[in-house]
């Protein structure tokens, strides 16, 4: 059995045929939620927990570089770390009290931010629950808080018409019966299985207390002992489904009994989306195999839960992630922006910075963003492609200095752009259908004259409209170049 981390895709013809029992539980799925799913386009991810209250230090003593991230403090290992340092966190419980959070300000700013769903964090891997968890002690019920934080989220947000997915670590630092290898001991064994008994008690939970809950997002699935677990797991993600039809559930849950995580050992996807685009996004549209997905990225370089002193780490602009968006939609897959609270639960003066910007560039520009999807046409230099059954998007991220947009079309006479204009403003662009002629017969090419007065700070899209194509752009024959 392997446990390597998800790499991607492997092309299925390359695979031999592997006889796989627990491979994927439904096929391609077209219902109403996987339909909304796709026009999704911008997610918001929200990390916040215990390790928001530290902010990827403690007592003055930075954590970077001795763990992985903030939300990661409690591996903090090294001199300097604090001296019973897991004790100490373990106890954070006990002052967690984010007095300023106001899940409802957090909503409506994703909404102003053009998010159409969320990802929130239940329950990291420090085990800590935002909900009163009735199987663990562990929970926000035994905070100075109490109040259940989850709950307010999945209200807050389903009432800005924003659709919950709840983040759920079942890799759990907290949980004595947990371990990362296979239990080899009688001991070890007893623990694991009441340590799977309570992560399926957890879910059920979660989706009892909250039904307007439309996915699950897994996360922390990659140990040897999850791994070998594979009839668990498939039995448990059978009963989910079974608990509430429609639940979109990620490639990150389970693998299939050879140990293949995301993807079966013939290829198949395992769940109903491609979760594995994380911080990375795939090159090209071929490599996702027409499977559903979405990559979700931090602001900073690696922090999902707060980090108080990012001096020295660059920050994603507004730009950069309009950019991502972009890039993502013109791949059909939605981009998922995660933000980090601090400790008294208010989102950062960045974040706040971003949400206004991205908002603004989204609403102006909602047609390119929200219901179109991949267009099959060569990939431009200029920016990015995305479209629908009578238009298309090309949103420009390189002005050209020609001051020429060029976009390439078979020339098989299928439909061309007959109209062109800026998305945001109307203002009608001048275009033509031009046979360049270095092409020979395989293709045509549309430009489109960006005026000189358009001054733009951020990227901006033109829109075609698409008809058939008129005398005017039939190509001419020409005879083959002799070489
Ligand atoms: O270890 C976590 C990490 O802290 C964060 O939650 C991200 C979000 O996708 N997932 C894990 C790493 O893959």
């Amino acid at each position: 059995m392997t446990t390597s981390l998800w790499t991607s895709r492997q092309p299925r013809d390359a695979r031999p045929s592997v006889p796989v029992e627990y491979g994927p539980l439904v096929g391609r799925r077209d219902d109403e939620p996987m339909r909304r799913f796709r026009r999704y386009g911008l997610g918001q991810f929200i990390h916040f927990g215990l390790y928001s209250l530290l902010g990827g230090e403690y007592d003055g003593v930075s954590a970077t570089g001795a763990a992985p991230a903030p939300e990661w403090i409690r591996a903090w290992r090294g001199p300097t770390a604090p001296p019973n340092w897991t004790d100490t966190y373990d106890r954070l419980n006990e002052s967690f009290d984010p007095t300023e959070l106001d899940a409802r300000a957090w909503a409506r700013q994703a909404r102003q931010m053009g998010a159409r769903y969320i990802i929130f964090t239940t329950k990291h891997h420090d085990g800590f629950a935002l909900w009163p968890s009735a199987h663990s002690d562990y929970t926000v019920a035994n905070s100075p808080f109490r109040r259940d934080l989850v709950g307010e989220v999945v209200d807050a947000y389903t009432a800005e018409g924003i659709d919950v997915f709840l983040y759920f670590s079942v890799l759990d630092w907290h949980h004595p019966g947990y371990t990362s290898a296979v239990p080899t001991d009688e001991a070890g064994r007893a623990g694991w299985q009441d340590f799977l008994e309570y992560t399926r008690a957890q879910l059920l939970e979660l989706l009892e207390r909250y039904p307007a809950t439309r996915g699950l997002w897994f996360d922390g699935t990659w140990d040897a002992s999850w791994v070998a677990s594979h009839e668990f797991t498939h039995r448990l993600e059978q009963e989910l489904r079974e608990k509430r039809p429609g639940l979109i559930i990620g490639s990150r849950f389970r693998n299939d009994e050879h140990g293949a995580r995301h993807f079966d050992s013939n290829g198949a996807l395992l769940g109903d989306y491609e979760q594995g685009w994380e911080r990375k996004l795939p090159a090209n549209h071929e490599m996702l195999g027409g499977n559903d997905w979405d990559g979700v990225m931090t602001i900073g370089p690696n922090a999902w839960g707060w980090l108080r002193d990012t001096s020295g780490q660059y920050q994603k602009t507004a730009d950069d992630l309009i950019d991502l968006l972009m890039r993502c939609r013109s791949m059909g897959g939605n981009l998922v922006v995660n933000f980090g609270p601090d400790g008294s639960g208010r989102m950062t003066a960045h974040e706040g910075r971003i949400a206004e910007q991205l908002g603004a560039w989204v609403a102006a520009n909602a047609d390119a963003v929200y219901d179109a999807g991949h267009v099959d046409l060569d990939p431009t230099g200029l920016g990015w492609l995305t479209g629908d059954d009578d238009r298309l998007f090309l949103t420009v991220v390189n002005r050209p200095v020609t001051g020429i947009a060029r976009l390439r079309f078979p020339a098989d006479g299928g439909r061309l752009p007959v109209a062109a204009r800026l998305l945001d403003s109307g203002r009608a662009l001048e275009m033509r259908i031009t046979d360049i002629g270095y092409d020979l017969d395989a293709a045509v090419y549309c430009d489109v004259v960006i005026p000189a007065d358009v001054r733009a700070t951020r990227a901006f899209v033109i829109e075609l409209a698409l008809g058939e194509a008129g005398e005017s752009t039939a190509k001419a024959e020409r005879i083959d170049a002799w070489m």
